[in-house]
């Protein structure tokens, strides 16, 4: 059967800075993506200004951890990812498992999280988590990346 490029979805990945601080854990990640079938869209490594963090995350403006979270996420490299895949947003969610590291060690023990999770905050991974935030994030961090043209060139290397 012929696999439509329709079909693949498109997530923004973030491999946190606490998980590259430790080069065996990323390069785990790292690889799960790949074991996973994700297509690699586009990665980079980056280092957030504070003021990227805030903009990123305002809409945890004024929750308890919003300092700690914009203070810990421009605190070290981070590397980001656009992949690609059938069901790439909630397929990767699921791959990181919950957000909190005591659920996800007792819930999800084989997930990224629960594999490698420090705290609540510093906690790997992050996932789009629908298919706007998909769109806006994938713009904030590749804004050059054009969404039409990928899937329009690369449609018949993916059958
Ligand atoms: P994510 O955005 O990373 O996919 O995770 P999420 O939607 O499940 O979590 P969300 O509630 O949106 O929180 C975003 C990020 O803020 C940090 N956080 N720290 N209690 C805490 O200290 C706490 N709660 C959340 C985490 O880094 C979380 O991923
Ligand atoms: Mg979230």
């Amino acid at each position: 059967a012929v696999r439509r490029a329709k079909a693949l979805q498109i997530t923004l990945a973030i491999i946190k800075p606490d998980a590259v601080a430790h080069p065996l854990i990323s390069e785990a990640i790292h690889q799960k993506i790949l074991d996973q079938q994700f297509i690699v869209v586009r990665s980079k490594e980056l280092i957030w200004r504070r003021d990227d963090s805030e903009r990123f995350y305002a809409e945890h403006k004024g929750r308890f951890f919003y300092q700690r979270l914009v203070e810990f996420m421009s605190s070290g490299p981070m590397r980001a990812y656009i992949l690609a895949r059938e069901n790439a947003i909630s397929h990767w969610r699921e791959l990181m498992g919950p957000t909190k590291t005591y659920r996800a060690r007792y819930l999800s023990p084989e997930s990224i999280r629960g594999k490698y999770g420090l705290t609540d905050t510093r906690n790997t991974t992050h996932g789009s988590d629908s298919l706007d935030s998909a769109e806006r994030e994938i713009a904030f961090f590749f804004p050059e990346f054009n969404k039409k043209c990928w899937y329009e060139m690369d449609e018949p290397l993916i059958r």
